[in-house]
């Protein structure tokens, strides 16, 4: 049996019809019935950007974004941004982030938080890849982390969860992700930068990693995640702070 494959196959070649045969509203109705809709599928570019996700889902699932050796890391990778400054940061920076925790609520049997060393004491998993700006720059590091999908598995994820929804220390900043991208293999919540600590301006001392997708996606100062089936109740519902300003919400690399 490969009902999958057969299925991706069908899903794949209706999506490619109907789009070049009657136009994108009818491939989007079509990922509409296979729940391949991004929350930021409504609107005047709703059909384009659901074409462009539901295809990406179907045909890239489980690709891997590149990863590099490590003499391709750059000498002088950009910060882009300044650290938060507010005193809530600023007094977990003085104590070392030692009372810094990430806390996992919603769609989970075990809600509660984790410190540092908690995460720490997780298999590790590193790896050297690119972080992509919108803004067309670049570099190269590596990165060292617990997988999400370790995190997910220990806070004991429910099956009916559907999206991870992730908050930085800086308010206003969250973005989420579907589980395609929250399982992935390359999605790191990382602590550790280059061989040491990851460095407060690079998102120090937690930043969630998702090497697939441009960098806005990869938020810094993660302090919170939320498993949910419905990114509805979530802001204005488009999944995330960037798409609430008109960026896309799955922007693949
Ligand atoms: N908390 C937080 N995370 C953030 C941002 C931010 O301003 N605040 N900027 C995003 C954007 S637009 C980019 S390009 C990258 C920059 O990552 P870098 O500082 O490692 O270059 O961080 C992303 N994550
Ligand atoms: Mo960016």
């Amino acid at each position: 049996m490969n009902g999958g494959m057969s299925r991706r196959r069908l899903i794949t070649t209706g999506l490619a019809a109907a789009a070049g045969l009657s136009g994108m509203a009818v491939a989007a109705r079509l990922a509409r019935k296979y729940g391949l809709v991004p929350p930021d599928g409504g609107g005047p570019y709703g059909a384009g950007t659901t074409l462009t996700y539901a295809a990406q889902r179907v045909l890239t699932r489980h690709t891997l974004a590149r990863e590099f050796p490590r003499g391709m890391i750059s000498k002088r990778p950009f910060a882009n941004g300044a650290p938060p400054t507010f005193e809530e940061f600023t007094k977990l920076q003085a104590g070392g982030f030692s009372d810094w925790r990430l806390e996992v609520n919603g769609m989970v049997s075990n809600p509660g938080s984790f410190s540092l060393p908690d995460l720490r004491s997780l298999p590790p998993r590193s790896q050297v890849t690119q972080v992509v700006c919108e803004e067309g720059w670049s570099y190269i590091a590596e990165w060292i982390g617990t997988p999400l999908s370790l995190i997910l598995q220990t806070a004991g994820i429910l099956p009916q969860a559907r999206f991870v929804v992730y908050y930085s220390i800086e308010k206003g900043m969250w973005d989420s992700l579907d589980m395609a991208d929250a399982l992935h293999p390359q999605t790191l919540v990382t602590y550790g930068f280059n061989g040491g600590d990851l460095p407060v301006r690079f998102g120090g001392p937690l930043r969630i990693r998702v090497p697939r997708q441009l960098a806005y996606k990869s938020v810094k100062y993660l302090t919170r995640l939320t498993v949910t089936d419905d990114l509805r109740n979530f802001g204005k519902g488009l999944g995330s702070a960037s798409a609430e300003e008109g960026y896309s919400w799955c922007p693949g690399i």
